[in-house]
């Protein structure tokens, strides 16, 4: 009887402690156009809220950061290495993706290759991530760095927008200032 009473006593804290969790959102492949916008802001917002609840020195900052960072919202393994010592960053059921800053020169570019070879290599569509930085502090965000930084990116992004329609890649833009809170 004892141990009913314990075992009741579990199961309702369970139930209590699942209810104050966050609704997370379940899949990254999605049947409509609909869906898919409907859980893309379901996970922005449930990254958002890890974001805030991690310590400073936890918050994501470099590239493999932020892969860790957003690796479930695509449902993705990282780091899966090939015969040949290059690691592709995440691999999903479907893809495998390349992820680099869009606001780096060439890594758009170099991206595309890279997923290519990827899923030729795991026999999984090609895929590439984009993210689109945080400016560094409120002052930075006004500068005319963050002015020529954000040109820079909307060209990179328009540039592997019409290369990867043109070459059936899948590409997904992370703008990375929705999770900190931070303003464009
Ligand atoms: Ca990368």
């Amino acid at each position: 009887m004892k141990k009913l009473i314990l075992l009741a006593a579990w199961a309702i804290a369970g139930v209590l402690l699942a209810a104050d969790k966050p609704s997370k959102p379940v899949t990254a492949e999605f049947a409509t156009a609909q869906e898919m916008k409907d859980n893309w802001e379901a996970w922005t917002a449930f990254l958002k809220e890890k974001y805030e609840t991690l310590p400073e020195d936890k918050k994501p900052r470099t590239e493999r950061d932020w892969q860790a960072f957003i690796k479930e919202k695509y449902q993705g393994t990282e780091e899966w290495h090939l015969f040949d010592g290059s690691r592709v960053d995440l691999v999903t059921k479907d893809y495998a993706i390349e992820l680099d800053w869009a606001s780096e020169t060439l890594k758009w570019a170099e991206s595309i290759g890279q997923s290519l070879w990827y899923a030729t290599n795991l026999d999984k569509k090609p895929g590439v991530i984009l993210l689109v930085p945080v400016p560094s502090t409120a002052a930075a965000s006004d500068s005319p760095e963050t002015a020529e930084l954000k040109r820079g990116v909307k060209s990179n992004i328009h540039k592997a927008i019409t290369v990867c329609q043109r070459a059936g890649i899948k590409l997904w833009q992370e703008n990375l200032y929705e999770y900190t809170g931070k303003t464009k």
